[in-house]
């Protein structure tokens, strides 16, 4: 199934007169502050987040798995389902591929498909956390961490192909998230498995080609609840800067004990120029992975707040590779990013809307109430409108899952591929 720009316009033609009205009040009211709305929109129909390829098909718990119909069967149909995403919102131009989950059998094949819906190949994804059925060693006791040096070989050596594999898709960056660590105390030596790791991925990084950046991804438990060996970010930090300038911290919004200040890691990793990734999702509890925006919307918003400070402020920082990294269970996974779509640029839309300039003027001051007035101001702002405005200007629908819905998309998806497919990898 493909989406044209004419379904499009057709469907924005349908809906954008009872809307006229809210954009008309926002568009004018920021104006009148002295806003320049203009520049807004275009840093709107800029932001661009690549979707996982696993992201795609139904997920699960430890307790089961309840698959979606329509889900794609292949890496080709993971990309049209990217694209039609894509078509419909213009702000998922990207792809992040796991390997050995999506290895393309066909390169030129997959490029074209993926330039056909302006998809560009973002970071590669290794996983040396489960076992490959022709693989020699067991990742049980670790992968890069191992104190068996063939399993940690095998690890490089994986990663090192992941590379290889990106190269030949036109992908610029490896991101490295380990599952290694303990589940009990004493099951491993720290500082063993810490050298081990920083030896390995030091070497990883030293084979990659010298326009690639290196993300390492941090996690506090799952699957190793005693113990993981990179568990924070000060642990990631360290580790980038043991490899060198184009290793990266990676933040993944879950992946931090509850409370957490997000924001102030955000904000530190920047301005010493290593925030290299982002994955967003949301969490209640623990790392929950679910839509972004829908539990806590306003930390959310203050992370983006750092997010744009950074960006404005820290040349030294690349611009962050951003990607949404959740896991859709009981939803529709195309329906759920696009609501993941939908809160991050809201979020990002209210941080562009804080006024930087009489936020350090307060702070300066020591205006404390002042200074949260100004970023209350920006987070209780409806900026929907202007995202309308946006989308409509980008050639996405305006509310693009009323269309998704309207196009009859998941039934069409269902009619030509079935009841019982399955995502690889899930
Ligand atoms: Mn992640």
């Amino acid at each position: 199934m493909k989406i044209t720009t004419d379904d499009i316009s057709g469907f924005n033609k349908k809906v954008k007169s009872s809307l006229e009205p809210e954009i008309d009040f926002m568009v004018n009211r920021l104006t009148a502050k002295g806003i320049a709305v203009d520049k807004i929109i275009a840093k709107i129909i800029d932001f661009q987040v690549a979707i996982p390829s696993w992201a795609l098909g139904a997920g699960g718990t430890r307790f089961g798995r309840f698959s979606y119909g329509g889900e794609p069967a292949s890496l080709e149909q993971k990309l049209d389902d990217i694209g039609l995403l894509h078509a419909l919102t213009q702000s998922a131009g990207a792809v992040s591929l796991h390997i050995p989950w999506d290895i393309p059998t066909d390169v030129q094949a997959i490029q074209e498909i993926a330039a056909s819906h302006g998809i560009v190949f973002d970071a590669m994804n290794s996983n040396t956390f489960q076992d490959q059925p022709d693989a020699k060693g067991s990742y049980r006791f670790g992968s890069l961490n191992s104190l068996d040096k063939a399993v940690r070989q095998q690890a490089v050596e994986h990663n090192k192909e992941v590379v290889r594999i990106g190269e030949r898709l036109g992908s610029k960056s490896l991101t490295v998230w380990l599952a290694d660590g303990a589940n009990f105390p004493g099951q491993l030596n720290f500082q063993k498995a810490l050298q081990n790791t920083e030896e390995s991925l030091k070497e990883i990084y030293n084979a990659m080609p010298q326009d690639w950046k290196l993300f390492i991804e941090y996690k506090p438990y799952e699957p190793n609840f005693y113990s993981t060996t990179i568990q924070d970010w000060g642990t990631s930090f360290m580790l980038a800067n043991a490899c060198g300038s184009r290793a990266f911290t990676l933040v993944d919004l879950g992946h931090h004990l509850p409370n957490t200040n997000i924001e102030q890691i955000v904000a530190t990793l920047m301005y010493k120029g290593k925030l290299g990734g982002f994955h967003f999702n949301d969490s209640k509890y623990g790392d929950d992975d679910v839509t972004v925006g829908s539990i806590k919307p306003y930390a959310l918003f203050l992370i983006f707040n750092e997010l744009v400070y950074g960006m404005q402020n820290n040349p030294q920082n690349p611009y962050p590779a951003w990607m949404i990294d959740a896991s859709h269970n009981i939803k529709d996974p195309l329906e759920d990013l696009i609501q993941s779509l939908d809160a991050i640029l809201i979020a990002y839309t209210q941080a562009l809307l804080v006024d930087q300039d009489a936020l350090r003027q307060a702070q300066e001051a020591n205006d404390v109430v002042k200074c949260q007035e100004i970023l209350q101001g920006a987070y209780r702002t409806d900026v929907r409108p202007l995202i309308y405005l946006a989308r409509a200007k980008g050639g996405a629908a305006i509310n693009p899952l009323q269309a998704y819905r309207d196009f009859k998309i998941r039934e069409t998806l269902i009619k030509e591929r079935g009841m019982k497919t399955k995502a690889t990898g899930l």
